[in-house]
């Protein structure tokens, strides 16, 4: 286990090292195509160099590193998590899959290991949808799952993801190159914390994924009418503010009444033409809805659209309901979890199945490949959040189990 903690301060330091990267002088944020975001990705690039890997950086600005086997009609695969951040993110959410794997294929170049498989290292560009709010944007395009109209997208200034993409040097029109065809991918493996408390209260190093939540994203605009802050009686006015606020509290009230199977959050909520002496005329705020079951979220979706409708009508203000992106619960391989789980109970640890509420890139990339994840403790369960950590012994652990479940994989198909 001696050896595994080396390797891990080595991730560590290099987590450490990202996570200085940032557009935010005060904490970690790398949102998609900002010059802290190209910061990063060149210093992920510069250490997958270091490694030996066959590295570029794709059209839509994944990070890549190809590890080839001497088998040229080999399939390949994946070992991915994402190096874009949230808004004053942790150092943890993303990166740890990045340096994990990068440091299981230090290993096997090291040891001039003649692989069965090809295996590519992704970093990619934009799993959290912050900037253009869709998520999944780097996956979408190595699985031939991107959608071109989205290069429309503007952000909250009104540049496109087309622009942004020639502003980073990428090329809009090379995406569909980027894509590793279907038949090609042999699987899939994604280390991530879990950013949820089940590991911390049950004192469980790692955990084996069974299934990934849907969600469905959902921006609200409220349309009322601006007014005098001072003149207009409150009998009759029109106030988007008040509308959107009592819509925010009936989906607390909804997701508190079914949380045992949903979670119902709104995280953005915009005053256009704010002013302190003015009505609110009009309010943007934004829906999170997730459940691991498809039926549900469906109904789920239409119970609360409805349910903002009314309060909208009651209160003479227009609604306009905008789905953003959704996703479908997805599932887990069930033979590269078997393989994963022996991986768990050989290193010494009860094997744990969880079901993420969190999305991961392993989202888009299930639709075309078997897939699967090793969650790793984080402290209480903290992520989107700078308090977000994990413990040297932690990262230790998963390392041990993710080099096992490579080994076995590596000699199941030699
Ligand atoms: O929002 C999510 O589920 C992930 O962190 N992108
Ligand atoms: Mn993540
Ligand atoms: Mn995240």
């Amino acid at each position: 286990m001696a050896a595994y903690t080396t390797r891990a301060e080595n991730i560590m330091r290099r987590i450490e090292a990202l996570a200085a990267i940032s557009d935010d002088s005060q904490g970690v944020t790398r949102t998609f195509g900002t010059p802290a975001f190209l910061a990063g990705s060149a210093l992920v690039r510069s250490w997958l160099e270091a490694a030996g890997l066959a590295t570029r950086i794709d059209g839509i600005g994944n990070v890549r590193g190809r590890l080839a086997s001497p088998h040229p009609a080999a399939k390949t695969f994946v070992i991915a998590s994402h190096i874009d951040t949230v808004v004053n993110a942790g150092k943890f959410d993303g990166p740890l899959g990045v340096l994990l794997g990068l440091d299981l294929l230090e290993q096997l170049v090291s040891q001039q290991a003649e692989l069965p498989f090809h295996i590519e290292l992704i970093a990619f560009s934009d799993e959290e949808g912050c900037r253009f709010h869709t998520t999944y944007l780097g996956s979408k395009v190595v699985t031939g799952a991107f959608d071109n109209s989205l290069l429309q997208k503007p952000d909250a200034a009104g540049i496109t993801l087309a622009d942004a993409l020639t502003t980073m040097g990428a090329d809009a029109q090379q995406l569909v190159y980027d894509a590793i065809p279907a038949n090609e991918w042999l699987g899939y493996f994604e280390a991530h914390i879990e950013q949820g408390p089940v590991l911390y209260e049950r004192n469980i190093p790692v955990a084996l994924v069974t299934a990934i939540a849907g969600q469905q994203r959902v921006e609200l605009v409220f349309g009322g009418m601006a007014g005098h802050a001072g003149t207009v009686p409150m009998g009759m006015r029109q106030d988007a503010l008040c509308c959107a606020a009592e819509v925010v509290l009936a989906v607390e009230e909804f997701g508190r009444e079914h949380q045992q199977e949903l979670v119902a959050t709104v995280g953005k909520l915009d005053i256009r033409h704010a002013a302190s002496n003015v009505i609110p005329g009009q309010v943007v705020c934004t829906l999170d809805l997730r459940s691991a079951d498809a039926a549900r979220l469906a109904w789920a979706y239409q119970e609360l659209q409805t349910q903002a409708q009314a309060i909208a009508h009651q209160r003479n203000i227009t609604l306009a309901w905008n789905l953003v992106q959704q996703t479908t619960p997805v599932t887990c391989d069930a033979g590269l979890n078997t393989l994963l789980a022996h991986a768990i109970a050989d290193s010494g640890y009860p094997v744990v199945p969880l079901v993420s509420g969190a999305g991961h890139d392993t989202v888009p990339v299930s639709a075309i490949a078997p897939a699967t994840m090793l969650f790793v403790r984080c402290y209480k369960g903290i992520s989107h959040n700078p308090l977000e950590n994990v413990e040297l012994p932690d990262l230790a652990a998963a390392l041990r189990v993710a080099e096992r479940f490579l080994s076995k994989l590596i000699t199941h198909h030699s």
